[in-house]
């Protein structure tokens, strides 16, 4: 089995300090939690920009002081998010790609978002492939429910979309497929022979999930953006200390964690 390639989702659009009292928001704090969650074990970290006040924000300069930032203390990759906030418009959305980051999140469609609509037309998804691929970035796709899967393939055929594919299944968000073990068997059982997948469960649904994908060959998420707990009732002290509990997992089931650069070719990066 391929090393275990561990994703931390830092900050997210919706989380706020009142919820999570050790949310990252500024850059430096973002930066710095990016740092302990790659020491901790982590080869990516899934970005939200947020303003000062707290606000999520897509502007792109925001995203260029993390970037630089995170660069400045280790070579993790640097994944922003395309998803934003679920009242950010499609040109505030794509603004970070044009940083070239190695990575940035795409989803596929359209979903129920809690009391939201996840909004992510035939158009949203063509234009935000095509500026991915214009410059050098690699997707990686956010499945929220199993048509999404069938979405990304088309634009395989596009040519707008390189296989093979790496696949986030974001399972448990109200609204979009659950998180149960017999989802997940179900969405990594309909992904192309030679595609890579992590799952990122949200709330309670993150450790069963993330126990599934070490011993399934699948890869993990966890962070604040998906799980502010660390286990019922208790909070989590930060992003690196449920990197670290998956990161010990994993050792125990035999299976190595990766380094960025053996991310970087599991994914099949830069070549
Ligand atoms: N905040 C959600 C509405 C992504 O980052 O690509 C969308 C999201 C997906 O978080
Ligand atoms: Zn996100």
């Amino acid at each position: 089995m391929e090393k275990l390639i561990i994703t931390a989702c830092l900050t997210g659009a919706e989380v706020t300090r009142e919820i999570q009292p050790n949310l990252p928001i500024t850059p430096d704090e973002i930066a710095e939690a990016a740092y302990e969650a790659w020491k901790a074990g982590a080869s990516i970290v899934h970005v939200h920009a947020r303003k000062a006040d707290g606000t999520p924000t897509q502007d792109m300069e925001v995203y260029r002081e993390i970037k630089e930032k995170i660069a400045r203390k280790c070579d993790v990759i640097f994944q922003p998010s395309t998803g934003g906030a679920v009242w950010h418009s499609k040109e505030e959305r794509i603004q970070p790609v044009y940083l070239k980051p190695e990575m940035a999140s795409l989803s596929t469609g359209t979903c129920n978002f809690g009391p939201d609509v996840f909004m992510n037309t035939e158009e949203y998804i063509e234009t935000f492939a095509g500026i991915m691929k214009e410059n050098g970035v690699k997707p990686e796709i956010e499945i929220f429910e199993r048509g999404m899967i069938d979405n990304a393939l088309k634009l395989v055929k596009k040519g707008l979309l390189a296989m093979p594919i790496h696949f986030d299944f974001v399972m448990g968000v109200p609204g979009a497929i659950p998180g149960e073990a017999r989802d997940l068997v179900y969405l990594a059982n309909s992904i192309p022979a030679g595609c890579t997948w992590t799952v990122a469960g949200i709330g309670r649904a993150e450790l069963p999930l993330a126990v599934m994908a070490i011993v399934m060959g699948g890869h993990v998420r966890v962070g604040f953006e998906d799980n502010v707990f660390y286990s019922k009732g208790v909070l989590a002290e930060s992003n690196a200390q449920l990197v670290a509990r998956i990161a010990r997992i994993s050792k125990e089931c035999g299976r190595e964690v990766a380094t960025p650069a053996e991310a970087r070719k599991i994914l099949s990066m830069g070549q």
